[in-house]
């Protein structure tokens, strides 16, 4: 063994690693190329990440979540990359001895890639062929790279082949007759730089074709207007936001907007070919709309605060807007759908998205008279890609997981027995309302502050209910009642602020809510999964 690894000098060895990367760099640019002619969904990389986050259990997803936001996508990525390229120059010093070996490894991955794609729930037939051309092109480049560095006349302490094919291979080695422990270097260098720049070109012209497609969505999004609704949202109240530094603006602008989806291609959908369906049980009368018929339809504005079930007391994932949409219990009576209070068969309303995304609300809550809507508009604008153009929709007072899908192409009619919806499979409950919560914005944690008085504030939500009042305690004293901010709707977050007397020390400032039923939030800590955290949120501070 030590005269084998002797006789392989480290050019060789560092060539035929880098002949790994080289393999691999030509299947994901190849790959990426054949996704623009099927979908850019279906390139390896997000599809095997896709795959990855269909795995993730409830608890996992949270953990992402939390720890890296909206970057946990991006991380995720970066890590599949980092994988490829740790197999990929092991692939390339397999395949320096055994080239067959080394090439069936990148149809391996290939293979992991084209199962990966084909499991997406959004899956088209023809997911797997990016992976699966991507995979043969770089088998073939790392196949013929291995024979460059072939040693072409062996001398007589080197013939030991492996077995009767590494023998022929050797036979087979091209370039002229060579010095002992010489191979073509001349070749591999060539070969290797064919390869790699037809590669880029083949990454690039798969990219921007891939961008050709959502330049499209971007222009069709461009040219629309949004009519006006003929059911407005009242103006704010005069004093809905109390302007403190520190504490959340009462509308989050839309670049502000949380966001937490599964998908690591955001969809690009051209509004021009869109259709959204609805059918199923009960459905008398199939509709199938444009998002020009939506728009022709009777728009309603609404402030809502969307929440995720996935954020944890104190956390940022709940954000307020001003939204413009379909009322979505007008078009469920259109189609001759009764809520099953009124004797309809299906208790649940599935939407699907573009992505694969299966949300499932139930049919009672959506036709219980609140502003569930098909929403197409967001602060003034058509809704961002990131959040769901060109048709989203949104229930106040649940959960997003359970009413709020985006790139929203399909409403089936169904029940809670029938179908579980993607979270649901995942461990989080088939129902979730809206948990009263309260959050202290300011002082941030471990503030330094200087003893005086100091501004704490924060928001407190109980979609559907309203909040009654707020209180805050320091170092679990009495509870003081907070001034709330103006009230805007039940459907939307209200701002708090208590003037505190700070004296020196470290304090531990605690907040608690009460709703209009007269609930108020108990200290009991619940985490995030099946159905939402709760527990009072609190801050240590410093005072000086
Ligand atoms: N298509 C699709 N819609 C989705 C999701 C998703 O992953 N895919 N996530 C849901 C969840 S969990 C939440 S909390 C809201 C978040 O909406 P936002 O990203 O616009 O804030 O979208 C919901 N709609
Ligand atoms: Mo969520």
């Amino acid at each position: 063994m030590r005269r084998r690894l002797a006789a392989v000098p480290w050019l060789r060895a560092a060539l035929a690693a880098l002949s790994g990367l080289v393999a691999a760099f030509a299947a994901l640019a190849v790959a990426e190329l054949v996704a623009a002619a099927v979908r850019p969904q279906a390139g390896p990389v997000p599809a095997v990440g896709g795959a990855v986050i269909d795995r993730t259990p409830g608890q996992v997803k949270d953990f992402a979540v939390r720890h890296f936001g909206t970057n946990d996508k991006l991380f995720l990525q970066l890590g599949i990359l980092a994988l490829l390229a740790v197999f990929a120059l092991a692939i390339g010093l397999v395949a320096l001895r055994w080239r067959r070996t080394g090439a069936a490894g990148v149809l391996l991955f290939g293979l992991l890639g084209a199962v990966a794609a084909a499991s997406r729930p959004d899956a088209s037939r023809w997911d797997w062929i990016p992976s699966a051309v991507g995979a043969l092109v770089g088998a073939a480049v790392l196949y013929l790279l291995a024979g460059r560095l072939r040693v072409a006349a062996a001398a007589p302490d080197q013939q030991q082949p492996q077995d009767a094919k590494d023998a022929k291979d050797a036979k087979d080695a091209p370039g002229p007759q060579q010095a002992k422990g010489a191979f073509d270097r001349r070749g591999f260098v060539v070969l290797a730089l064919a390869a790699s720049a037809a590669s880029a070109g083949a990454g690039l012209l798969g990219r921007k074709l891939n961008a050709a497609d959502s330049e499209q969505a971007t222009a069709e999004r461009a040219a629309v207007t949004i009519p006006r609704p003929g059911s407005r949202a009242a103006t704010l109240p005069r004093g809905v936001d109390l302007g403190i530094p520190g504490l959340s603006a009462f509308t989050t602008p839309n670049p502000k907007f949380y966001r937490v989806d599964t998908a690591l291609v955001v969809p690009a959908i051209d509004a021009s070919t869109w259709r959204l369906r609805i059918h199923g049980k009960g459905v008398a009368k199939e509709l199938n709309l444009s998002y020009r018929d939506l728009l022709a339809r009777d728009l309603i504005e609404r402030d809502i605060t969307l929440t995720c079930v996935s954020n944890e007391v104190g956390g940022p994932y709940l954000s307020n807007a001003r939204w413009i949409g379909v009322p979505l219990a007008a078009l469920l009576q259109e189609a001759g759908v009764r809520p099953p209070s009124r004797g309809g068969p299906a208790d649940q309303l599935v939407a699907r998205s573009v992505d694969g995304m299966m949300i499932g609300s139930p049919v009672d809550t959506v036709m219980d008279g609140r502003d569930a809507m098909l929403a197409v508009g967001m602060n003034g604008e058509p809704l961002p890609f990131a959040h769901g153009f060109p048709v989203r929709m949104l229930v106040p007072g649940l959960y997003g997981y359970v009413s709020a899908c985006k790139w929203l192409k399909d409403l089936e009619l169904t029940t809670f027995d029938a179908f579980d919806a993607y979270w649901v499979r995942r461990g989080w409950s088939q129902r979730a309302p809206i948990k009263t919560e309260s959050r202290v914005d300011t002082p941030k944690p471990f503030a330094q502050l200087s003893a005086g008085k100091v501004a704490v504030a924060g928001v407190a939500w109980a979609q559907r209910k309203g909040i009654e009042r707020v209180e805050v305690r320091v170092d679990g004293g009495a509870w003081q009642i907070a001034d709330l901010a103006a009230e805007d709707t039940v459907d939307t977050w209200r701002q708090w602020v208590w003037q505190w007397p700070a004296a020196p020390g470290s304090h531990r400032i605690e907040v608690r809510a009460t709703d209009r039923t007269g609930y108020t939030q108990t200290d009991a800590r619940v985490g995030t999964v099946p159905d939402g955290a709760t527990g009072w949120h609190s801050v240590v501070v410093n005072v000086s």
